[in-house]
């Protein structure tokens, strides 16, 4: 166990420089209390911290480290590639290959635009979109989180939803109006909210398995329901799947929900952990970016060398070896069950919702479909929790608003080794 001396000496330093210390607020634990660790290194599926303590990852680089960290295939790649510089600002045959592979992998997409992030997608989506209907709302759901771009800071999730931001400061009424939100498997709210803005809605965007506000489930017929108001109003239905792309299935959310979107947003995932993302989707719509279009998208960084070889050994690997997402669904399949068995002894209420391999507890005595009961749940009980675990070298989410990932290089031993300290939290 860590006694926390160098973290707590790293955050005190990087407080002078760093606003509140870290450099993405959910990482400053500030909502479940204590000193932040300061990472030094990761391999499998642990991480050490500055003091030299290791962890059972349950972040894993909030989702991309698929096959557990420093996957050796990505970092030899990454290692080669760097010595043929790090960035061009120029085209590469390898950003055709790394088109290519998204296309052969998901639905829908015909076309792909590398970006840097999973903001940058998002953002980048949804002016596409406006650009190709000629109209200016969308609709987002209560509690997801799709970056930080202003028109997304409505009602949003993750560390918005962590810190109980209700108004974002500098996000203007004039862009704030245009975000229109619905209750997460709320069919009747989005009928609603269409009717009520008839031809003006461009987007509905969604995260197709919600992550940002612990794991929520789309319920049977939502995502149906969505699409079909999408094709009847002509609106862009648009699934964000930086957290659920390539790790629910090759084919990412598309695929393992049966659910057609229009464009697609990717994150971190597919730059194996590399500052990466994109948007793809259909060609009628895709044509409308610049150059070939008048919606305007650029970036220096993008389809940047490093990050291309590094995302495009990972989806190949994943591509070349469909017995993974097996292996992944048993392995949460099996924390799963484990952790139902020794939180039935406790005596506190709790949900789990699992979706393929994301995973969360909320101490809920109700289901929790929504951010509404994720927020009603003890969350004050989930800090609580968090603290007990770390103290046993297991390193949850610090916040009840996110979602767990597995990894493949998690073992059995380890979720055992998670169970058991599970089994001495007193709640
Ligand atoms: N917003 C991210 C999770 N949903 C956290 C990003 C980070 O701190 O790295």
């Amino acid at each position: 166990m860590s006694d926390y001396t160098k973290s707590k000496e790293l955050f005190e330093r990087a407080q002078k420089t760093i606003p509140g210390g870290v450099n993405s607020p959910v990482r400053a634990f500030k909502s479940v209390g204590g000193t932040p660790l300061f990472m030094e290194r990761a391999k499998g599926a642990y991480m050490y911290d500055a003091d030299g303590a290791r962890y059972i990852d349950y972040i894993n680089s909030w989702g991309p480290m698929m096959l557990g960290h420093a996957y050796e295939p990505v970092v030899k790649a990454i290692q080669e590639k760097a010595a043929d510089s790090t960035s061009f600002g120029a085209p590469t045959k390898l950003e055709i290959e790394m088109a290519e592979l998204i296309v052969s992998m998901s639905p829908n997409v015909d076309m792909v635009r590398m970006v840097s992030s999973g903001t940058e997608a998002c953002m980048s989506a949804l002016r596409l979109a406006r650009g190709y209907t000629g109209r200016n709302k969308f609709i987002k759901f209560e509690g997801c989180y799709h970056g930080h771009a202003d028109a997304f800071l409505v009602k949003a999730g993750s560390g918005v939803a962590t810190f109980n931001i209700q108004t974002v400061p500098g996000v203007t009424a004039g862009v704030s109006m245009d975000t229109l939100t619905a209750p997460y498997n709320d069919l009747e709210a989005v009928k609603q909210l269409v009717a009520e803005n008839k031809g003006e809605i461009a987007a509905i965007i969604i995260e197709p398995v919600a992550g940002n506000m612990g794991c929520i489930i789309p319920e049977p017929g939502f995502m149906e329901g969505l699409r079909a108001i999408c094709d009847q109003e002509g609106i862009v239905f648009i699934f964000d799947e930086v957290m659920t792309g390539f790790r629910l299935a090759a084919g990412g959310a598309q695929e393992r929900l049966g659910i057609n979107a229009d464009l697609v947003t990717y994150g971190k995932v597919i730059g194996g952990g590399m500052p990466v993302g994109a948007f793809g989707g259909k060609k009628e719509i895709m044509q409308h970016i610049a150059p070939l279009g008048n919606v305007y998208q650029a970036g220096t960084l993008s389809g940047n060398p490093i990050a291309m070889i590094a995302g495009y050994t990972m989806l190949k690997t994943l591509k070349d070896n469909p017995s993974i997402y097996k292996e992944l669904d048993d392995k949460t399949a099996y924390l799963h069950t484990e952790l139902d068995k020794v939180l039935k002894t406790k005596n506190v209420p709790y949900v789990i919702n699992r979706f393929g391999s994301m995973i969360s507890v909320h101490f809920s005595d109700k289901p929790v479909n929504n951010f509404a009961a994720a927020a009603s749940a003890d969350n004050v009980l989930f800090n609580r929790f968090f603290h007990a675990l770390l103290a046993d070298g297991v390193y949850l989410p610090p916040s009840a608003y996110e979602t767990w990932f597995i990894s493949t290089a998690l073992s059995n031993e380890d979720i055992k080794e998670t169970i058991a300290a599970v089994e001495k939290f007193q709640p």
